[in-house]
């Protein structure tokens, strides 16, 4: 490639600082140094966790960013000591690395790799390293990946070669939204066949964990919203039931309970608010019920009496599904080819990355599912 080696100048959509529009801005992007990859990023997602970082996070030290983090590219180049890519690869960025080789890599319960961003600074979703320059003044790279950029510079270990026949406008939903709600189902509740299942919201990480209920095996699957208008989609993958608990007066665990002659057997929270958290917990049987934080908030803490889990319930959390990055997005990406698994029909809108702020204000008013960005030419 004429540009390895070499700093590319290129346009990105730069957060200056929360709660503002973004800008389209040129700025400069590094070589990869060792290890690294440096990636044109043809496609990308708009998922809530950029606006969260935008309007509702910390806003500790996280800004100036690039954000954006569910991309899907080509390798434009290697740096030194790169053997697994070559340019012209198709690759899937990760916000979660697998080195392979920490405790938690090694672990078979476990996609908590000690090595990527989320080990340093959770806090602020943002990784301290960066390849990014724009004015003079050093911009900090989103959840270690930032995608809302014609090029981008990644560790190895946090990207993902996928099936060269994928489609990237659509697999880049395989960087975050689609795997965190279905491996959730799949991998962290371990959904049984013939079991009730409960999905509260029904965003594309809700509408993800619907179809993983589904592809489990699921037998009744009961989506609960406060926005009918998200039913029809929640149909589309696999939803049997649906519960807006604005429509009774009790409470919607209650509710859940008398449907299901003593509740379900798995619940997973897809919102990110911790009182549906409770009423997850709480819509589950007694015995042996699970129920599975997917929605993302550190803003609150959640609460619940002790005798929901002294009765045999199960509380977990769940980050990315579960899955171990890299090896589980190229079978999800198969997966897809292989029409076992949707993606289609998570996408809403189309725009281009000069209408991302556009994206945003959707996303913002509960009005998309998903929007995708197209970023770069193939
Ligand atoms: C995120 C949620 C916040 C922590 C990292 C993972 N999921 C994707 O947007
Ligand atoms: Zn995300």
């Amino acid at each position: 490639m004429a540009t390895a080696g070499k700093v590319i100048k290129c346009r990105a959509a730069v957060a200056w600082e929360p709660n503002k529009p973004v800008v389209m801005e040129e700025i400069e992007v590094a070589p990869p140094q060792a290890n690294e990859v440096r990636i044109k990023i043809v496609a990308s997602g708009v998922c809530h966790t950029d606006l969260y970082h935008l309007f509702e996070g910390k806003h500790k030290d996280g800004f100036p960013t690039v954000l954006g983090h569910e991309g899907g590219g080509i390798v434009e180049s290697v740096g030194p000591g790169v053997t697994e890519f070559q340019p012209g690869d198709k690759v899937i960025p990760l916000f979660i690395s697998q080195c392979r080789e920490c405790r938690f890599c090694k672990h078979p319960k476990s996609n908590h790799c000690e090595q990527g961003w989320a080990s340093t600074s959770p806090d602020v979703m943002s990784e301290m390293d960066t390849r990014f320059t724009c004015k003079g003044q050093k911009i900090l790279q989103f959840m270690g990946t930032s995608t809302f950029s014609e090029y981008t510079v990644i560790n190895q270990m946090a990207v993902a070669k996928i099936d060269p026949a994928a489609p990237l406008e659509k697999v880049c939903l395989l960087g975050c939204g689609v795997c965190t709600g279905y491996g959730a189902a799949v991998n962290t509740a371990q959904v049984e066949p013939g079991s009730t299942c409960a999905v509260f919201g029904l965003g594309a990480v809700g509408l993800a964990a619907v179809m993983g209920c589904k592809a489990a095996g699921a037998k009744r699957i009961i989506a609960v919203d406060i926005n009918p208008d998200k039913f029809e989609k929640g149909k589309v993958f696999g939803a049997t039931d649906f519960v807006n608990p604005k429509d009774h007066s009790k409470p919607v665990s209650e509710v859940l309970h008398e449907m299901t002659n003593g509740g379900v057997d798995f619940s997973l929270e897809c919102v990110g608010n911790v009182a549906v958290m409770r009423s997850a917990l709480e819509s589950c049987v007694k015995g042996w019920g699970v129920s599975v934080l997917v929605g993302w908030t550190d803003m609150a803490d959640f609460s619940a009496r002790p005798i929901q889990l002294i009765a045999g319930r199960t509380w977990k959390g769940s980050l990315f599904g579960g899955f171990k990055s890299k090896d589980g997005v190229p079978e999800m990406v198969k997966a897809y080819l292989a029409k076992k698994v949707k993606l289609d029909e998570f996408i809403t809108h189309n725009m281009t990355l000069d209408q991302v702020n556009d994206a945003i204000e959707l996303m913002k008013h509960g009005q998309c599912i998903r929007t995708i960005l197209s970023i770069s030419p193939q």
